[in-house]
């Protein structure tokens, strides 16, 4: 018999060895990837609040048009160790404007963002932006590949008008490494910004 079912693999246990916890939030417009990439990058079963999108939600929801059948109506929560020593706690938040206020909250604590952008609706991304701004939140950009990319970063860097010290890349939010890739960007960039911040006199 095998003892290794899917239910103990989704539970890998926090290695004695973590000693730096680090909450990072992945934010973004409707339907980016966000809980893709939450999942897919999750050494836990990731703590999800999707709900259906049903004819109630018509006029509301923005569902429809993206093929989408269910939304975060709180947020994505899952958990990944970078190294023995060093663990992210992932927060995804919910996509609807109708549900931004809850944003400000899971911001609490946070270290830095991940901003994913779906380049066939970049105007989506401006509030995540606007807001990270607001909080003075250290972010990075990942634009979520949904198909061949019609635009280079440099013209995505342009379009959403980010600082050449804001790191761009791309990504697959449903494969891990790629997820993963993303995570390690943004604490290489946090990284880079304390010891700047430690050696400005
Ligand atoms: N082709 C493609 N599809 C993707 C990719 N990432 C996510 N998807 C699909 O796009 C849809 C949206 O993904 P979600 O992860 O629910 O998006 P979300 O940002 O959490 O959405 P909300 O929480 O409702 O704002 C899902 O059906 C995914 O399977 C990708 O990289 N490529
Ligand atoms: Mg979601």
């Amino acid at each position: 018999m095998d003892f290794r079912s899917s239910e103990q693999a989704a539970r890998t246990p926090l290695p004695s060895t973590a000693r730096d916890g680090l909450k990072i939030v992945i934010v973004g417009g409707f339907g980016v990837g966000k809980t893709t990439m939450v999942r897919s990058v999750s050494e836990i079963r990731p703590l999800s609040t999707e709900e259906t999108m049903t004819q109630a939600g018509i006029g509301i929801d923005d569902g429809g048009s993206h093929g989408k059948t269910t939304t975060t109506v709180a947020f994505d929560f899952g958990r990944i160790s970078l190294n023995e020593h060093m663990v992210l706690y992932l927060f995804g938040a919910p996509g609807q404007e109708r549900f931004w206020f809850l944003w400000d909250r899971l911001f609490s604590g946070t270290l830095g963002a991940v901003v994913l952008v779906d380049t066939r609706r970049l105007a989506d991304s401006w509030y995540s932006i606007d807001r990270l701004e607001h909080h003075g939140m250290p972010f990075i950009v990942a634009r979520n590949n949904f198909g061949q990319p019609e635009h280079t970063l440099e013209q995505v860097r342009q379009a959403l008008d980010l600082s050449a010290d804001v790191p761009l890349i791309d990504c697959d939010a449903r494969q891990r490494d790629s997820s993963k890739a993303v995570l390690l960007t943004l604490v290489n960039h946090l990284f880079a910004l304390s010891s700047v911040r430690e050696t400005t006199p």
